[in-house]
Order: structure tokens, then sequence, then C-alpha cells
């Protein structure tokens, strides 16, 4: 170190050479050998030191003492060196020692083996993967969103009585008058690719929407998944065609019998509600036969209302729309008997009816395994 290296006799260089290189050999890390390098090398250091002496000298002085101090700069710098590769080897050893992995031992379980996907998460992953299957693309949107896009795009004008079945959660005034609404439906959503992307269109957008309602069968929050498909010669025949081949995938059957009911929707014409052939034996739900009629959503052709505020011309465009509550659907495919508790976040109830994480949905892979 700096204060270890003495000042010795001028003529005495060997020994200062000794002294400088017990402490170059004595460093026990990188930062200690510079610490000796600048006492020693330095602008300041010994050695450096003595060079400055040597333009006072008498000349045969300078001959002996020149060429002396010159080798033992070179014999120092070298040793230094040399010091240097040893400890960043060591350096180096030491690592490699603390980093060592054995990959011949067991694999510990990973948290992810532990965890499981929610039911409505893997009815959503099964719906997008037949959705994406069929050419579609996921679109998402805002839970919070503005009276147009949940209304009035959606051919709901203020007063219409559609606005008090929606049960909707407002958000306070703001100055100029308008609400901010959480959204009834998904098909905002909808809106908003009408209004982002140039038909052709096929998009299916799940999400989460709200309505003040919470008995038996309904909670504050539920899941819909939205599809919607335009072009310029989209027609029922495609509608019926799309719903059939979704279900047939979902359930995981070859055949299904359906019925298209007229209904009513203000934001397509004409409308209809879907129902789906079952039969109920005992407790047990099976889908495609029998003679029950199980409700799997509504659908109908995009209004030209709903197609104009989308910023598309109903005369040049048309397509359908199709709307599915995926809670129930969900109780229905996996058997769970109350909608209540999918939302109790109980970790048992989860371990019991959750999907492994790693079993992601795929038509190939299979759906629900
Ligand atoms: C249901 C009914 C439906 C739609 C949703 C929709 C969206 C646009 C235009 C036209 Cl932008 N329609 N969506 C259409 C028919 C029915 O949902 O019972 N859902 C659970």
């Amino acid at each position: 170190m700096a204060d270890t290296i003495t000042e010795t006799a001028p003529s005495d260089i060997q020994s200062l050479e000794e002294s400088i290189l017990a402490n170059v050999a004595g460093a026990a890390n990188e930062a200690a050998l510079e610490a000796v390098r600048v006492s020693a090398l330095g602008k300041k250091g010994v050695i450096s030191e003595r060079m400055k002496t040597l333009g006072k000298m008498p000349a045969d002085e300078r001959k002996v003492m020149g060429p002396a101090l010159n080798g033992l700069k070179d014999r120092v710098g070298d040793a230094i060196a040399a010091k240097k590769a040893e400890l960043e080897d060591a350096a180096l050893e030491a690592r490699l020692a603390t980093e060592k992995v054995d990959v011949t031992l067991p694999v510990r379980e990973a948290a992810i083996s532990q965890g499981r996907i929610h039911p409505i998460s893997q009815v959503v992953d099964e719906l997008t993967a037949i959705f994406a299957d069929m050419g579609f693309a996921v679109a998402e949107g805002p839970d919070i969103e503005t009276d147009f896009y949940n209304f009035t795009a959606l051919n709901i004008p203020e007063e219409h009585p559609a606005r008090q079945e929606h049960d909707t959660f407002y958000f306070n005034e703001k100055e100029d008058g308008s609400r901010l609404v959480l959204r009834t439906h998904t098909s905002p959503v909808q809106i908003r690719t009408m209004e982002t992307i140039k038909p052709p269109i096929r998009v299916v957008i799940p999400g989460r929407v709200y309505r003040c309602d919470s008995d038996q069968t309904h909670t504050p929050m539920f899941h819909q998944v939205e599809a919607l498909v335009i072009d310029k010669e989209t027609h029922l025949g495609h509608l019926k065609w799309a719903i059939e081949a979704v279900c047939k995938a979902f359930f995981e059957v070859d055949d299904v019998k359906m019925r298209f009911r007229a209904s009513h929707f203000p934001f397509t014409e004409p409308s209809m509600e879907v129902d789906i052939g079952c039969a109920r034996i005992g407790n047990t739900l099976r889908i495609g036969e029998g003679n029950d009629w199980l409700e799997v959503g509504g659908c109908g052709m995009v209004h030209p209302s709903v197609m104009r505020y989308g910023g598309l011309d109903p005369d040049e465009y048309q397509g359908f729309a199709w709307g599915i509550g995926i809670d129930r659907l969900a109780m229905l495919k996996y058997g769970m008997p109350d909608l209540r508790t999918f939302f109790d976040g109980d970790i048992r109830w989860l371990r019991h009816y959750g999907f492994q994480p790693l079993d992601i949905p795929s038509l190939a892979g299979g759906l629900s395994r």
C-alpha cells in the first residue's frame, strides 16, 4: 500500500525494489494492487519522484542511475501486470465456483404448477381460439365508456326504454353535463373497431361488462364475448353458419341442433335469439341432442344506423353481430352450479374448478382436454 513504501536512500534501488515487489505480492485484490501501482509509478509515486531527480544529477551519476531507475520501473511494471492477471484469474475462479449449477439436480416444483386458470378465463381462451381459427382478430376496449359508445352509437338514443333495462352504473356528472358509464355490454368496442379498421372486419371481443343487478343468477360484473363480421355481401346465412360452427367447436360435439328465434335488439335488424338443442338427464346436461333448448346469446344483422355511427355506409356494407354471455356458458360446460361463487375469490373453489396454466386451449391440442 502507498504508505508502506518508504523513501529509501537514493542509491538503494535494490531495497526500494524489494519493498515495492513485496507490496505487489501482498496485494489481496485488484483495488489494493492499483493503490500499490499509484504509489510507485503514479505521477507522484516513489519511482516517478526519483526519475525527476535525474536532471539535476552530475552526468556520471546520471549514467548509472538512469538505466537503474528505468530497469526498476520496467520490473515493477511487469510485476504489477503479472499480479493483475493472477488476481483477475482468481476472481473469475471464485465467481465460477459460486455460480456453479448442478444440472443433474431434480427440478423444483415451480409456482406455475400450483396456480389455476379461472373457468371464465378458460372459456374466453377457448372461444378466442375458435374464432381465431376462423380468421377473427381479438379486440379490446375500455371498461369505462362514454354515453355515446355505450348507447347512442348502438342506436339507443336518450329516453329509449332500453337504457333503463341496462341497469347502468353511472359516474358523477361532469361540468358539461355528460356522464361516463361502466359499459353494459362489449358492443362499444365493436363501434370503436368499425371506426378504426376498414372492412372486411372479423373481430371477436371478450371482456367485462357491468349492470346494477345482483341475485342468484346475476352478478353486477359479468363477461361477454361479442363477434362482428362486416363485408360487402355478408348475410344471414353466414351468421347462422358461423354461430353453428362456433357452438360445435365450443361444446366439442360433431352435430348440434340450433334454433333462431325472432327477437329485438336496438342495434340489429333483424334480431334473433340463439338456442342450442340439449337434453337434461337428471343433473347432467347433454348438448346437441334431446328436446330441450338452451339459450346461447343474441344476434342479428348490424342495424343501418349503427353502421353509420361506426362511420360505414350501410348501402355499401352489411354485417352480423353476435353476443354471448360467457359466465353462463362456463357454468353449463364445466358444471359450476352457482354464479356468485365465480367471484368469491375462494382458493378452494379455484383449485376444484380451475384449469392447469400450461394447458392452453387450442383447436389442434384440444380445447378443454
Ligand atoms: C346478448 C345479445 C347481442 C350484438 C349483441 C352488436 C354490436 C354492434 C352492432 C350490432 Cl356494434 N350488434 N352486438 C348484437 C346482437 C345481440 O347480444 O344477448 N348478449 C349476451
